[in-house]
């Protein structure tokens, strides 16, 4: 029942290796120093065909990386365009995790400079000139079957009609992955993030509702299904699973979610989903959609392996066709120091940290510095939303040195606080126990 989400877990570096040298066919990838023609050799060796970066879309001309000065960092996550700085990110694969002891000092939104990125293949290079949201399906008045029956929406169409902002988390529905392995010594296949799998954004955009009135939908729609136009993902068995696109119910695409054009008053980036993203505020992040290129609406349940094999939890406590398709995010908080980070005894700090929820507001914080043994609340500097985040600050005066683990527990208006353990499930998804940080005291 294990499958993977990403190419790049330890177990996989093959399917990694096929998918970069894919990105290198398509001019995504840097090989400095190597040559052309060694390059070839390798993905002769390896079968790489023409077919197979055929998966890879034309993405336009390859970057000229070494002439924009862009970071040598970048070299390891070869499909993100934008500066990956060791001191904001651990590269994952083809993904880019913020380290929460860079957002100490960044405002309650995330700069797009530190917003981690997770991207099934590679951003693709879109031109907002002559992108357009394509809307079809039998869900839609009067039919429009395929294409022929589409209703376009240029980039300029979407920003003529009323706008919306709202202020919001994407997180991934794995975020906190890897401490089903090391707190709990119970292994979950993925993408192994700690923490920083999440940011916080003020996205502005058109709602998904207003567009899909325009085109018609009708009341026999049931499912709508956005789709990104990045290169079609194939898994590290071969299997090509198409573009990433993930249903939703009709009822929650007409109620909150946003077609984002701005993310913090800015076009969105590259990495993050140029020109227009949907935005599903309070959902998995697979919800969000980057780069979309059409919705289908539909008269029928739709499926696609984002709401069959994976973001559904399997595992002992689980049916064997796994749970229902996860929607919400769950309740998380982070202390803003490195992992393992060194802390001066016999003077106060200020410890800071984040905490959120997607089901509720944040009502308190619960902070202990030795293990579990004592807690004390912490001070909340934001006002608490929902499918937000909650800075919050508590004053730390160490008097011995030593290791010593400290927690942040949180709690939010439905009443649920941090569990001690969270139930395993095999693909590691929607981990919300409290996460024990060690640190030193020196
Ligand atoms: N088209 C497309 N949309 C996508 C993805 C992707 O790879 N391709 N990744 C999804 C996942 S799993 C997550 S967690 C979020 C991450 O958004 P970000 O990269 O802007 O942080 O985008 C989602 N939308
Ligand atoms: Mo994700």
């Amino acid at each position: 029942m294990i499958s993977t989400e990403t190419s790049d877990d330890a177990a996989s570096e093959e399917g990694y290796d096929r998918r970069r040298r894919a990105q290198w066919l398509a001019g995504q990838a840097r090989a400095d120093g190597v040559a052309r023609r060694d390059m070839l050799r390798l993905l002769a060796a390896a079968g790489v065909t023409a077919g197979a970066a055929g998966a890879v879309p034309a993405l336009g001309a390859p970057r000229a990386q070494a002439a924009t000065g862009a970071s040598v960092t970048a070299a390891a996550a070869p499909g993100i365009v934008k500066p990956l700085p060791a001191e904001r990110f651990t590269i994952r694969g083809t993904n880019a995790e913020t380290k929460f002891e860079a957002l100490a000092g960044t405002p309650f939104l995330t700069p797009a400079s530190h917003f981690f990125v997770r991207n099934h293949t590679a951003t693709p290079r879109l031109d907002a000139r002559t992108w357009s949201l394509k809307i079809w399906g039998d869900g839609l008045k009067g039919g429009g079957l395929e294409y022929g029956g589409a209703r376009e929406f240029t980039l300029a169409d979407l920003k003529r009609l009323p706008s919306v902002t709202r202020t919001a988390f994407v997180e991934c529905a794995g975020n906190g992955r890897s401490f089903f392995t090391t707190q709990q010594g119970q292994p979950a296949s993925g993408t192994a993030w700690t923490l920083g799998a999440i940011g916080n954004a003020r996205w502005r955009g058109v709602r998904l509702s207003e567009v899909l009135r325009r085109a018609g939908v009708s009341r026999h729609a049931v499912d709508v299904l956005p789709r990104g136009l990045d290169a079609e993902y194939v898994t590290d068995d071969g299997t090509n699973l198409g573009r990433v696109r993930r249903p939703l119910p009709v009822s929650k695409a007409l109620d909150d979610v946003i077609l984002a054009y701005e993310m913090n008053g800015a076009p969105l980036p590259a990495d993050h989903g140029y020109p227009v993203r949907v935005l599903v505020p309070s959902w998995v992040g697979i919800a969000s959609i980057k780069w979309v290129g059409d919705i289908e609406v539909s008269a029928q349940p739709l499926y696609s392996p984002w709401n069959t094999q994976f973001y559904r939890l399997f595992g002992d406590k689980y049916p064997p066709e796994g749970s229902a398709p996860l929607t919400h995010q769950t309740l998380k908080s982070a202390f803003e120091l490195p992992w393992n980070g060194r802390v001066e005894a016999a003077t106060t700090h200020h410890l800071t940290g984040r905490s959120w929820s997607a089901t509720g507001a944040i009502t308190r914080v619960d902070i202990s510095t030795d293990a579990g043994t004592t807690w004390h609340r912490a001070r909340l500097k934001d006002t608490p939303h929902r499918a937000t985040w909650t800075r919050w600050t508590t004053p730390w005066h160490p008097k011995t040195p030593g290791p010593t683990t400290l927690l942040a527990r949180a709690t939010d208006t439905t009443g649920h606080t941090q569990p001690e353990t969270t139930p395993h499930n095999t693909q590691g998804y929607l981990f919300d126990a409290v996460v024990r940080h060690p640190v030193t005291v020196v």
